[in-house]
């Protein structure tokens, strides 16, 4: 009994240091940050996504480099996102750009212009990367990062978008100097001010810029909305840029336990939140439909993302197959003629006939009309005795309507 009773502690401690090394065993497994083995699929993932890039930039319809405008909150991490593209396809792991670090923001307060990701044939350093982005450098897109807003929607912001999805802001054009000529002049100087439409610097793409760590600005995104579904005097949407996002800082994301981007950092946003976020503003911005490719999850080099790293690769690369994808070709039709003023004065008389409230107050009038028409009628009848008679001016004898004196 003794004996047996022994064995019965020893197979429990047993199965005790069994159930704890499959503890300590998951408890690893949460820690760990990306493993070589995900690694090893992202490689082959983007040696296939670096094939598409270069062949939907070979493409001989495109004729010239898309025109991207960066489009956030300040600190949202645009400059970070230039940086990054630049890092990834050229091999050079310093940053090139001043992004805000730390306590020492760098604020972009001017129109910076990074004419193909702002690379040059020399600047490539990686031999893989030379021979493939180097056959491609003239069609990669023309970057726009300008100064970022807060959460406005005001008519001087959309004056200034206006005028930059046309291409009527010259690089290197102070964002500052601007307002401050609106604040002056009032909004709708610009128009004046401003060079006409350059086609080369027209916006054909607008990557909305959106930050893990912050809140969605509602009122920004109102404002990006109202202006792109704004129509001219041709009855035709005025901007023609597709609209996608990035969402940057997943690094600060921690998805089942796990530390993304390996970057060692206290990552605070939980998955759920980060889903939330991109439903969010997948909704706000209406790119519901293929949310995978159109909302791009982002972490840019930083002290704590160092290059090389494959994921961030992997978001460089969805992020420049997206903007470089061709476009199906659309038939652009006839615009219909401008409205003359003819049938607009037509317009305006059948729109105010049409509406209920001008239709109430037709009604009122008509009816004021009767009831004055029905009163005068009753005091002419009252007067009419009087009337009847008249005076015989020679002998000053009143003579009334039967002739009788
Ligand atoms: N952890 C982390 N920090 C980032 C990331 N992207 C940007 N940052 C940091 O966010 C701060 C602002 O980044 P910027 O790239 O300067 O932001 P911006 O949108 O250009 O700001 P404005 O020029 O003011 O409009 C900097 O401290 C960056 O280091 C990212 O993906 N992950
Ligand atoms: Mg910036």
């Amino acid at each position: 009994m003794f004996s047996c009773g022994w064995r019965q502690t020893y197979i429990d401690r047993r199965m005790v240091i069994f159930v704890l090394c499959i503890l300590v065993k998951m408890a690893n497994e949460i820690d760990r940050g990306p493993t070589d083995s995900d690694d090893y699929n992202l490689h082959d993932e983007n040696e296939q996504l670096l094939e598409t890039v270069v062949r939907y930039s070979s493409l001989a319809t495109r004729k010239k480099p898309e025109t991207l405008l960066l489009f956030g909150l300040s600190g949202s991490g645009k400059t970070s996102i230039v940086n990054t593209i630049f890092n990834e396809l050229t091999g050079i792991p310093e940053s090139a750009l001043q992004a805000g670090s730390g306590s020492t923001q760098s604020k972009t307060l001017d129109f910076k212009w990074y004419v193909n990701c702002g690379i040059l044939q020399e600047n490539i350093i990686d031999s893989d990367l030379q021979s493939k982005i180097g056959a491609i450098i003239g069609n990669l897109p023309n970057i726009i990062d300008c100064a970022g807003k807060g959460n406005v929607n005001d008519e001087q912001t959309k004056e200034i978008l206006r005028h930059t999805l046309t291409g009527r802001i010259p690089p290197g054009t102070s964002i500052a100097a601007l307002e401050e000529l609106q604040n002056k002049k009032g909004v709708g100087c610009l128009n004046v001010v401003l060079p006409p439409c350059n086609p080369e610097w027209a916006v054909t793409k607008i990557i909305f810029v959106q930050s893990a760590a912050d809140s969605i600005p509602e009122q920004l995104l109102d404002m990006l909305h109202d202006v792109l579904s704004e129509h001219d005097d041709r009855l035709q949407t005025k901007f023609k840029a597709s609209l996608f996002t990035v969402i940057t800082k997943h690094d600060l994301v921690k998805e089942a336990g796990r530390d993304l981007y390996g970057s060692d950092q206290d990552a605070t946003i939980t998955a759920e939140d980060f889903q939330d976020k991109k439903d969010k503003l997948a909704t706000a911005l209406g790119i519901k439909n293929n949310v995978g490719d159109n909302c791009i999850p982002w972490a840019s080099y930083s002290d704590t993302v160092r290059m090389p790293s494959p994921k961030v690769q992997n978001s460089v690369l969805k992020l420049l197959r997206q903007i470089q994808c061709p476009k199906p070709v659309e038939h652009t039709g006839v615009p219909l003629p401008r409205i003359t003023l003819l049938q607009s004065w037509r317009l305006n008389l059948n729109a105010f006939f049409t509406t209920s409230s001008c239709r109430t107050y037709v009604l009122i009038f008509v009816i004021c009309t009767l009831v004055a028409a029905f009163l005068w009628l009753i005091a002419k009848v009252h007067e009419s005795p009087n009337t009847s008679s008249i005076v015989n001016h020679a002998t000053g004898e009143q003579i009334n309507s039967t002739g009788t004196q």
